[in-house]
């Protein structure tokens, strides 16, 4: 196939890679903005190079002209989970989707595959509309948790080098150190009410003292200086006794405060337009 003619089959895919970053990247500000713990952590997404497509093409005995058909990654999303059990949550999100389609599933964290590799994949179909019109074509959406996403990714760089000459006592390092991933997994999700608890915490006081930091810089326009380095340096106060509900009960009386000096700001504008 020529340069420009692999360019014309791959421009969909990119596309399709695009607005599928964006979309589950909005799927976690969703949570975030609703203040819900998110079983996302990042998400990225790559088309397949032409000499991993054509690798891949020759490994499995793929026809140049069946390319689309048979090889399922060359559009790839990656979802990363903080916690295994996040990755049921991810997968039942794409299975509820009504802009793809699931073709299948794999699933290599309940029996990870021969080289300790641990991941979920679903294979869906989406549509992208070009210039040409619809185009439905299959991406392959790999769900993993942070750790998992490491061991891969350093499995995944020394098959590069050594190809298929992988040293046996390397072969059996990493078989351990997959071992080992699936352990971590497994004790951090033991502790994962108490984790995501301190998560959400922390979101809600990062929120309160946003919030405070708003109304004061608000009130440094309409309220007396003096005053308003008195709440400041009451804040500070506040902030160093790490006490969540005197943050908000603070914020509650700043956001009075607020209201009665923007009522009063107002009051004098009418007065001023009455006097003209
Ligand atoms: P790249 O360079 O990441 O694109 P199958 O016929 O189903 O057995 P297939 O079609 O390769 O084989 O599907 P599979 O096994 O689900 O693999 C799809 C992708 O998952 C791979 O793409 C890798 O990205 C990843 N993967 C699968 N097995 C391993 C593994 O042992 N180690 C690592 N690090 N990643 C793996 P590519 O095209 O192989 O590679």
């Amino acid at each position: 196939m020529e340069t420009q003619l692999w360019r014309e089959m791959l421009d969909p895919y990119r596309l399709a890679v695009d607005e599928l970053v964006v979309k589950f990247t909005h799927v976690k500000q969703e949570y975030q903005d609703a203040r819900i713990y998110s079983p996302i952590e990042s998400v990225t997404g790559r088309v397949k190079r032409i000499s991993s497509i054509l690798d891949k093409a020759h490994r499995k005995g793929v026809d140049i002209e069946k390319i689309e058909d048979k090889i399922e990654d060359i559009a790839g999303v990656r979802i990363i989970c903080q916690f295994v059990e996040d990755i049921d949550t991810v997968v039942d999100i794409i299975r509820r989707r009504s802009d793809m389609i699931v073709k299948h599933e794999k699933d290599y964290i309940t029996k990870s595959k021969k080289s300790g590799y641990r991941s979920y994949h679903v294979i869906v179909f989406y549509t992208v509309q070009t210039i040409k019109g619809p185009k439905n074509l299959e991406v392959e959406i790999q769900i993993r948790t942070l750790a998992m996403d490491f061991w891969a990714t350093i499995e995944h760089s020394l098959q590069y080098k050594y190809k298929e000459n992988m040293p046996e006592e390397l072969r059996e390092r990493l078989l351990s150190a997959s071992d080992a991933v699936g352990k971590l997994d497994e004790e951090m999700g033991s502790v994962r009410d108490e984790i995501m608890d301190a998560q959400n915490t922390n979101r809600r006081r990062a929120k309160v003292v946003t919030d405070i930091l708003n109304n004061i810089e608000n009130l440094y326009h309409i309220a007396n200086e003096r005053e308003v380095t008195k709440i400041q340096n009451e804040f500070f106060d506040i902030y160093k006794r790490n006490d969540m509900e005197l943050l908000n009960r603070f914020n509650k009386q700043l956001d009075v405060l607020s209201e009665t000096y923007n009522a009063q700001s107002i009051q004098s504008l009418a007065g001023n337009f009455m006097d003209i």
